[in-house]
């Protein structure tokens, strides 16, 4: 069994309706859902938009290798109709990237663990801290409070309500 931390993103669509089905998805096909965050609104990032995006991380318990719980999340984005218009950042239903998978450190071509922006985005350090402040990133050797207390990112991050 493994340890793995996921981040739900979003800004189209019914927000709520697909993080819900994202949720049951992920527990079925993943593994139980141990700890989730609350759900933040988000303004984007690395792109101009005005649909502002949800953000999630969950923090799952799983059988599966890295490869596979990939195929799983990739299965989800698709069931729940994600379209991928090109490979620069753009709006979209749901995005479903793997943060960390225990200690492992990944360099697959098309897989890559942790998630090599973590420590850019307050939009992913914000909601991890909530729920595994003093989880320990393998590359840097920092904690996520630590890497949040150094995270330069200004764009808004506010729980919603
Ligand atoms: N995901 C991106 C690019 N920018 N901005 C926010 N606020 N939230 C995201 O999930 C997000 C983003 C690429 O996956
Ligand atoms: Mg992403
Ligand atoms: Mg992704």
């Amino acid at each position: 069994m493994a340890k793995l931390y996921l981040l739900l993103g979003g800004n189209l669509g019914d927000k709520e309706k697909i993080f819900s089905e994202a949720r049951i998805n992920l527990h079925n096909l993943v593994g139980e859902i141990t700890a989730q965050s609350a759900v933040y609104e988000t303004e984007p990032w690395g792109f101009e938009s005005t649909d502002l995006f949800w953000n999630q991380v969950l923090e799952i318990t799983t059988r599966l290798s890295p490869e596979e719980v990939l195929r799983k999340t990739q299965q989800t984005e698709l069931e729940l109709g994600r379209v991928r218009k090109s490979n620069q950042y753009d709006s979209r239903i749901i995005d479903i990237d793997i943060l960390f998978y225990g200690e492992k450190i990944i360099e697959l071509p098309n897989l890559i663990i942790p998630h090599p922006r973590i420590q850019e985005r307050k939009f992913v350090l914000v909601p991890l801290n909530e729920i595994a402040p003093n989880l320990k990133h393998p590359v840097f050797q920092k904690t996520v409070s630590q890497l949040l207390a150094e995270c330069t990112d200004q764009l808004r991050v506010e729980k919603v309500k």
